[in-house]
Protein backbone atom coordinates (compact mmCIF):
# COMPACT_ATOMS: atom_id res chain seq x y z
CA UNK A 1 0.00 0.00 0.00
CA UNK A 2 0.97 3.63 -0.36
CA UNK A 3 1.76 5.79 -3.37
CA UNK A 4 3.70 4.77 -6.46
CA UNK A 5 7.07 6.51 -6.44
CA UNK A 6 9.61 7.53 -9.05
CA UNK A 7 13.13 8.71 -8.24
CA UNK A 8 14.68 10.75 -11.04
CA UNK A 9 18.48 11.01 -11.00
CA UNK A 10 18.87 7.97 -8.79
CA UNK A 11 22.55 7.43 -9.56
CA UNK A 12 23.60 10.89 -8.29
CA UNK A 13 24.64 11.79 -4.73
CA UNK A 14 21.17 13.13 -3.83
CA UNK A 15 19.42 10.34 -5.76
CA UNK A 16 21.23 7.73 -3.69
CA UNK A 17 20.39 9.65 -0.53
CA UNK A 18 16.68 9.67 -1.48
CA UNK A 19 16.82 5.87 -1.26
CA UNK A 20 18.57 5.89 2.14
CA UNK A 21 16.10 8.39 3.56
CA UNK A 22 13.04 6.53 2.19
CA UNK A 23 14.37 3.40 3.87
CA UNK A 24 15.35 5.05 7.14
CA UNK A 25 11.94 6.66 7.50
CA UNK A 26 9.98 3.58 6.37
CA UNK A 27 8.27 5.66 3.73
CA UNK A 28 5.25 3.64 2.56
CA UNK A 29 4.97 2.91 -1.18
CA UNK A 30 3.38 0.31 -3.37
CA UNK A 31 5.94 0.56 -6.17
CA UNK A 32 9.12 2.43 -6.97
CA UNK A 33 10.73 3.26 -10.30
CA UNK A 34 14.40 4.24 -10.38
CA UNK A 35 15.12 6.58 -13.28
CA UNK A 36 18.26 8.15 -14.73
CA UNK A 37 19.76 9.22 -18.03
CA UNK A 38 20.33 6.77 -20.87
CA UNK A 39 23.99 6.56 -19.78
CA UNK A 40 23.05 5.05 -16.42
CA UNK A 41 20.08 2.99 -17.62
CA UNK A 42 20.59 -0.74 -17.08
CA UNK A 43 22.81 -0.26 -14.01
CA UNK A 44 21.70 -2.13 -10.98
CA UNK A 45 21.00 -0.33 -7.71
CA UNK A 46 20.41 -2.01 -4.42
CA UNK A 47 17.53 -0.76 -2.29
CA UNK A 48 15.98 -2.41 0.77
CA UNK A 49 17.80 -5.66 0.07
CA UNK A 50 16.52 -5.86 -3.50
CA UNK A 51 18.39 -5.23 -6.69
CA UNK A 52 16.65 -2.74 -9.01
CA UNK A 53 17.53 -1.99 -12.62
CA UNK A 54 17.80 1.72 -13.39
CA UNK A 55 15.39 2.68 -16.17
CA UNK A 56 15.95 5.37 -18.77
CA UNK A 57 13.97 8.54 -18.07
CA UNK A 58 11.43 9.14 -20.84
CA UNK A 59 8.08 10.91 -21.13
CA UNK A 60 6.36 7.56 -20.48
CA UNK A 61 8.18 7.03 -17.19
CA UNK A 62 5.47 8.83 -15.22
CA UNK A 63 2.41 6.84 -16.24
CA UNK A 64 0.68 5.87 -13.00
CA UNK A 65 3.20 7.63 -10.75
CA UNK A 66 1.85 9.46 -7.66
CA UNK A 67 5.02 11.12 -6.36
CA UNK A 68 8.20 11.83 -8.32
CA UNK A 69 11.35 12.92 -6.48
CA UNK A 70 13.61 14.78 -8.92
CA UNK A 71 17.32 15.47 -8.51
CA UNK A 72 18.89 15.36 -11.94
CA UNK A 73 19.69 19.02 -12.55
CA UNK A 74 17.63 21.98 -13.70
CA UNK A 75 17.40 21.15 -17.38
CA UNK A 76 16.03 17.63 -16.74
CA UNK A 77 13.52 19.10 -14.27
CA UNK A 78 12.44 21.72 -16.80
CA UNK A 79 11.96 19.10 -19.49
CA UNK A 80 10.38 16.26 -17.53
CA UNK A 81 8.83 17.99 -14.47
CA UNK A 82 5.87 19.42 -16.40
CA UNK A 83 5.38 16.09 -18.22
CA UNK A 84 5.18 14.27 -14.88
CA UNK A 85 2.70 16.85 -13.55
CA UNK A 86 0.62 16.53 -16.71
CA UNK A 87 0.42 12.78 -16.07
CA UNK A 88 -0.91 13.42 -12.57
CA UNK A 89 2.26 13.07 -10.49
CA UNK A 90 3.22 15.38 -7.64
CA UNK A 91 6.80 16.38 -8.35
CA UNK A 92 9.13 17.31 -5.51
CA UNK A 93 11.98 18.98 -7.36
CA UNK A 94 15.41 19.48 -5.85
CA UNK A 95 16.71 21.71 -8.66
CA UNK A 96 16.49 25.49 -8.92
CA UNK A 97 14.28 25.26 -12.05
CA UNK A 98 10.93 26.16 -10.48
CA UNK A 99 11.81 27.60 -7.08
CA UNK A 100 11.05 31.20 -7.90
CA UNK A 101 8.06 30.48 -10.16
CA UNK A 102 4.94 32.08 -8.75
CA UNK A 103 2.46 29.50 -7.54
CA UNK A 104 5.12 26.82 -6.99
CA UNK A 105 5.45 26.21 -3.24
CA UNK A 106 9.05 26.43 -1.98
CA UNK A 107 8.96 24.38 1.18
CA UNK A 108 10.95 23.54 4.29
CA UNK A 109 8.48 21.40 6.28
CA UNK A 110 9.57 22.79 9.68
CA UNK A 111 9.36 26.36 8.38
CA UNK A 112 6.47 26.90 5.95
CA UNK A 113 4.34 23.74 5.63
CA UNK A 114 1.31 25.96 4.94
CA UNK A 115 2.74 26.86 1.53
CA UNK A 116 1.74 23.42 0.20
CA UNK A 117 -1.65 23.23 1.91
CA UNK A 118 -4.20 21.30 -0.12
CA UNK A 119 -1.62 19.42 -2.20
CA UNK A 120 -2.13 15.73 -1.51
CA UNK A 121 -1.78 12.38 -3.24
CA UNK A 122 -5.22 11.46 -4.57
CA UNK A 123 -6.39 15.04 -5.15
CA UNK A 124 -6.89 14.15 -8.80
CA UNK A 125 -4.17 16.28 -10.41
CA UNK A 126 -0.44 16.67 -10.50
CA UNK A 127 1.53 19.50 -8.89
CA UNK A 128 5.02 20.86 -8.51
CA UNK A 129 6.72 21.57 -5.19
CA UNK A 130 10.25 22.93 -5.05
CA UNK A 131 12.92 21.98 -2.54
CA UNK A 132 14.97 25.06 -1.61
CA UNK A 133 18.72 25.38 -2.10
CA UNK A 134 20.69 23.51 0.57
CA UNK A 135 22.34 26.64 2.00
CA UNK A 136 18.93 28.29 2.35
CA UNK A 137 17.40 25.26 4.07
CA UNK A 138 20.24 24.94 6.59
CA UNK A 139 20.22 28.68 7.35
CA UNK A 140 16.44 29.01 7.71
CA UNK A 141 16.11 25.91 9.89
CA UNK A 142 17.99 27.90 12.55
CA UNK A 143 16.94 31.46 11.72
CA UNK A 144 13.18 30.84 11.44
CA UNK A 145 12.39 29.98 15.07
CA UNK A 146 14.18 33.22 16.06
CA UNK A 147 12.47 35.14 13.26
CA UNK A 148 9.07 33.98 14.54
CA UNK A 149 9.93 35.35 17.96
CA UNK A 150 11.57 38.68 17.16
CA UNK A 151 11.21 39.23 13.37
CA UNK A 152 14.44 39.38 11.42
CA UNK A 153 15.01 42.74 9.73
CA UNK A 154 18.40 41.92 8.22
CA UNK A 155 20.44 38.74 7.90
CA UNK A 156 24.13 38.49 6.90
CA UNK A 157 25.25 34.99 5.95
CA UNK A 158 28.73 33.63 5.23
CA UNK A 159 28.83 30.02 4.07
CA UNK A 160 31.48 27.33 4.19
CA UNK A 161 30.11 24.86 1.65
CA UNK A 162 31.02 21.22 1.17
CA UNK A 163 32.00 19.34 -1.98
CA UNK A 164 28.71 17.40 -2.05
CA UNK A 165 26.85 20.54 -3.14
CA UNK A 166 28.59 20.18 -6.48
CA UNK A 167 27.74 16.47 -6.74
CA UNK A 168 29.38 13.07 -6.39
CA UNK A 169 32.09 13.92 -8.93
CA UNK A 170 33.22 16.92 -6.86
CA UNK A 171 33.41 14.74 -3.75
CA UNK A 172 35.57 12.33 -5.70
CA UNK A 173 37.75 15.20 -6.94
CA UNK A 174 38.35 16.43 -3.39
CA UNK A 175 39.44 12.97 -2.30
CA UNK A 176 41.63 12.48 -5.35
CA UNK A 177 43.27 15.90 -5.05
CA UNK A 178 43.99 15.38 -1.36
CA UNK A 179 45.90 12.19 -2.19
CA UNK A 180 47.66 13.83 -5.14
CA UNK A 181 48.80 16.86 -3.15
CA UNK A 182 50.07 14.69 -0.30
CA UNK A 183 52.01 12.63 -2.84
CA UNK A 184 53.48 15.78 -4.37
CA UNK A 185 51.59 15.38 -7.63
CA UNK A 186 49.72 18.19 -9.44
CA UNK A 187 46.03 18.09 -8.47
CA UNK A 188 43.47 16.98 -11.06
CA UNK A 189 41.05 19.87 -11.68
CA UNK A 190 38.03 18.66 -13.65
CA UNK A 191 35.02 19.87 -11.69
CA UNK A 192 36.58 23.02 -10.24
CA UNK A 193 39.01 25.24 -12.11
CA UNK A 194 41.40 25.54 -9.19
CA UNK A 195 42.97 23.43 -6.49
CA UNK A 196 40.33 22.44 -3.94
CA UNK A 197 42.25 20.28 -1.48
CA UNK A 198 44.00 22.38 1.22
CA UNK A 199 42.33 25.49 -0.22
CA UNK A 200 39.01 27.34 -0.35
CA UNK A 201 37.45 29.61 -2.93
CA UNK A 202 34.41 31.68 -3.79
CA UNK A 203 31.45 29.44 -4.71
CA UNK A 204 31.68 28.08 -8.25
CA UNK A 205 28.21 29.32 -9.31
CA UNK A 206 28.28 31.98 -12.06
CA UNK A 207 28.93 35.54 -10.90
CA UNK A 208 26.20 37.99 -11.86
CA UNK A 209 26.37 41.60 -12.96
CA UNK A 210 25.68 42.84 -9.42
CA UNK A 211 28.82 41.05 -8.17
CA UNK A 212 26.92 38.37 -6.25
CA UNK A 213 27.11 34.77 -7.45
CA UNK A 214 23.97 32.74 -8.15
CA UNK A 215 24.29 30.77 -4.92
CA UNK A 216 24.27 34.00 -2.90
CA UNK A 217 21.26 35.38 -4.76
CA UNK A 218 19.40 32.12 -4.14
CA UNK A 219 19.77 32.75 -0.40
CA UNK A 220 18.42 36.29 -0.81
CA UNK A 221 15.43 35.43 -3.01
CA UNK A 222 14.47 32.07 -1.53
CA UNK A 223 14.47 33.47 2.02
CA UNK A 224 12.01 36.18 0.98
CA UNK A 225 9.73 33.65 -0.67
CA UNK A 226 9.85 31.08 2.15
CA UNK A 227 9.24 33.70 4.84
CA UNK A 228 6.74 35.44 2.62
CA UNK A 229 8.48 38.68 3.52
CA UNK A 230 9.63 40.78 0.59
CA UNK A 231 11.14 43.39 2.94
CA UNK A 232 13.61 41.22 4.82
CA UNK A 233 17.16 42.28 4.00
CA UNK A 234 19.52 39.41 3.24
CA UNK A 235 23.11 39.45 2.06
CA UNK A 236 25.38 36.43 1.61
CA UNK A 237 28.94 35.44 0.76
CA UNK A 238 29.20 31.82 -0.34
CA UNK A 239 32.50 29.96 -0.14
CA UNK A 240 33.46 26.41 -1.09
CA UNK A 241 35.62 24.70 1.53
CA UNK A 242 37.34 21.29 1.35
CA UNK A 243 34.76 19.44 3.45
CA UNK A 244 32.99 16.37 2.10
CA UNK A 245 29.25 16.64 2.77
CA UNK A 246 28.05 19.20 5.31
CA UNK A 247 27.72 22.94 4.96
CA UNK A 248 28.58 25.41 7.73
CA UNK A 249 27.20 28.95 7.88
CA UNK A 250 27.86 31.98 10.02
CA UNK A 251 24.58 33.89 10.36
CA UNK A 252 24.27 37.41 11.76
CA UNK A 253 20.73 38.48 12.58
CA UNK A 254 19.25 41.89 13.26
CA UNK A 255 15.82 41.82 14.89
CA UNK A 256 12.92 44.19 15.02
CA UNK A 257 12.12 43.21 18.64
CA UNK A 258 14.66 42.45 21.39
CA UNK A 259 15.80 38.84 21.81
CA UNK A 260 18.44 37.96 24.39
CA UNK A 261 20.81 35.06 23.86
CA UNK A 262 19.41 32.84 26.64
CA UNK A 263 15.91 33.09 25.22
CA UNK A 264 17.32 32.40 21.75
CA UNK A 265 19.11 29.29 23.05
CA UNK A 266 15.88 28.02 24.63
CA UNK A 267 13.91 28.70 21.45
CA UNK A 268 16.47 26.78 19.41
CA UNK A 269 16.58 23.86 21.87
CA UNK A 270 12.84 23.44 21.36
CA UNK A 271 12.88 23.93 17.59
CA UNK A 272 12.11 20.87 15.44
CA UNK A 273 15.07 19.48 13.52
CA UNK A 274 17.59 21.56 15.51
CA UNK A 275 20.35 20.32 17.81
CA UNK A 276 22.05 22.95 19.98
CA UNK A 277 25.81 22.40 20.41
CA UNK A 278 26.95 25.45 22.32
CA UNK A 279 29.47 24.53 24.97
CA UNK A 280 31.67 27.55 25.63
CA UNK A 281 33.69 25.99 28.47
CA UNK A 282 35.05 23.22 26.27
CA UNK A 283 34.94 25.26 23.05
CA UNK A 284 32.63 22.69 21.50
CA UNK A 285 30.41 24.00 18.76
CA UNK A 286 28.90 22.52 15.56
CA UNK A 287 31.25 20.97 13.00
CA UNK A 288 30.48 19.59 9.54
CA UNK A 289 31.81 16.17 10.56
CA UNK A 290 29.47 15.91 13.53
CA UNK A 291 26.39 16.53 11.42
CA UNK A 292 27.44 14.39 8.44
CA UNK A 293 24.90 11.65 7.72
CA UNK A 294 22.64 13.10 10.41
CA UNK A 295 19.17 14.59 10.05
CA UNK A 296 19.51 17.41 12.59
CA UNK A 297 20.86 20.87 11.85
CA UNK A 298 23.31 21.91 14.58
CA UNK A 299 23.45 25.46 15.97
CA UNK A 300 26.01 27.00 18.29
CA UNK A 301 28.09 30.14 18.98
CA UNK A 302 24.79 31.69 20.05
CA UNK A 303 25.75 35.13 21.26
CA UNK A 304 24.65 38.74 21.37
CA UNK A 305 26.03 40.82 18.53
CA UNK A 306 27.93 43.47 20.46
CA UNK A 307 27.85 45.85 17.51
CA UNK A 308 24.07 46.21 17.75
CA UNK A 309 22.02 48.15 20.27
CA UNK A 310 20.49 46.27 23.21
CA UNK A 311 19.32 42.77 22.35
CA UNK A 312 18.52 43.46 18.74
CA UNK A 313 21.29 41.35 17.21
CA UNK A 314 22.57 37.78 17.45
CA UNK A 315 25.36 35.77 15.88
CA UNK A 316 24.94 32.03 15.37
CA UNK A 317 26.93 29.28 13.64
CA UNK A 318 25.00 26.54 11.85
CA UNK A 319 26.02 23.17 10.33
CA UNK A 320 23.83 20.77 8.37
CA UNK A 321 24.31 17.76 6.14
CA UNK A 322 23.97 19.14 2.62
CA UNK A 323 22.90 15.87 1.01
CA UNK A 324 20.44 14.97 3.75
CA UNK A 325 18.54 17.95 5.27
CA UNK A 326 19.90 20.20 2.52
CA UNK A 327 18.35 17.99 -0.18
CA UNK A 328 17.04 14.41 0.13
CA UNK A 329 15.60 14.48 3.65
CA UNK A 330 13.79 17.77 3.08
CA UNK A 331 12.27 16.38 -0.14
CA UNK A 332 11.15 13.14 1.53
CA UNK A 333 9.63 15.14 4.43
CA UNK A 334 7.67 17.10 1.80
CA UNK A 335 6.57 13.80 0.25
CA UNK A 336 5.41 12.60 3.69
CA UNK A 337 3.16 15.63 3.96
CA UNK A 338 1.50 14.60 0.67
CA UNK A 339 0.16 11.37 2.16
C1 LIG B 1 26.06 23.96 -3.50
N1 LIG B 1 23.82 24.77 -3.02
O1 LIG B 1 26.27 23.66 -2.34
C2 LIG B 1 24.68 24.23 -4.03
C3 LIG B 1 24.17 23.02 -4.70
O2 LIG B 1 20.35 25.24 -6.42
O3 LIG B 1 20.12 23.23 -5.73
C4 LIG B 1 22.72 23.00 -5.07
C5 LIG B 1 22.31 24.01 -6.07
C6 LIG B 1 20.83 24.17 -6.08
O4 LIG B 1 26.96 24.07 -4.31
Amino acid sequence: TGPSLAVVGVTGAVGQEFLSVLSDRDFPFRSIKLLASKRSAGKSVSFQNHSFTVEELTADSFNGIDIALFSAGGSISKEFGPIAVEKGAIVVDNSSAFRMVEGVPLVIPEVNPDAMEGIKVGMGRGALIANPNCSTIICLMAATPLHRHAKVKRMVVSTYQAASGAGAAAMHELELQTREVLEGKPPTCNIFKQQYAFNLFSHNAPVLENGYNEEEMKMVKETRKIWNDMDVKVTATCIRVPVMRAHAESVNLQFEKPLDEDTAREILKNAPGIVVIDDRSSNHFPTPLEVSNKDGVAVGRIRRDLSQDGNHGLDIFVCGDQVRKGAALNAVQIAEMLL
